[in-house]
């Protein structure tokens, strides 16, 4: 699956308020470009309704052709044969992956230049970079670090393939995208959006 961070939606069931795959399949019509389930949180689904819910929203991306990636969860995102992972600062889980899933994608959340450098030796794919401005979907965020981090990993690494990530919306998107990022990642954005098609077009 080829990467295009362009837009890049996450989605668990408690960040909507209306059906999750009716979410998701508006998000897909307007153009995402990847999807990310991130299922975590109070409420989140577990078990078995936690992999049935996975499964509806891999095959959604699927008709779609946007890869498909799970948060954090190395072991589903094999079982389910995922497009890839997106992992915080969790070496063991990348090497894991990569060792199991050659051609996945495999993203890497980081804060500083030293977690961007090893995350890249370390073979991911993308990093993400955040949270730029204030958010609510992530109860354990960093403060908003705006964009000086992002520019300079642009700087220092103009080909690494970067999304920003944290309070993003279509008024403030352009910001980003000047700063470097290659793309948008965004939860509530989308996920709580009146009007799913118009957001993403503008984000
Ligand atoms: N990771 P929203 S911020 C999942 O900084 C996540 O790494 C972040 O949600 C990071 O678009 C964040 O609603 C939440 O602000 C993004």
């Amino acid at each position: 699956m080829s990467l295009n961070l362009d837009k890049y939606f996450i989605m668990g069931t408690i960040n909507c308020r209306r059906d999750p795959l009716v979410v998701l399949e508006a998000a897909l019509q307007a153009g995402i470009t990847m999807f990310q389930l991130r299922e975590k949180g109070e409420n989140a689904l577990t078990g078995d309704s936690y992999v049935q819910f996975a499964r509806k929203c891999q095959s959604l991306c699927h008709a779609y052709k946007v890869p498909f990636l799970i948060n954090d969860d190395v072991e589903l995102a094999l079982k389910l044969n995922a497009d890839g992972i997106h992992v915080g600062q969790d070496d063991l889980n990348i090497e894991m992956f990569r060792k199991r899933a050659e051609n996945k994608i495999i993203g890497v959340s980081v804060h500083t230049m030293e977690e961007l450098e090893k995350a890249i030796a370390n073979g991911a794919d993308y990093v993400g970079i955040g949270p730029i401005f204030e958010t609510s979907s992530k109860k354990d965020a960093e403060p908003p670090a705006g964009v000086a981090f992002l520019k300079k990993a642009r700087t220092d690494y103009p080909n690494v393939p970067i999304v920003a990530i944290g309070g993003i919306s279509p008024t403030n998107s352009s910001i980003v995208r000047e700063a470097g990022a290659n793309g948008v990642a965004v939860i509530s954005a989308i996920s709580l959006s009146e009007d799913i098609w118009k957001t993403v077009r503008e984000i």
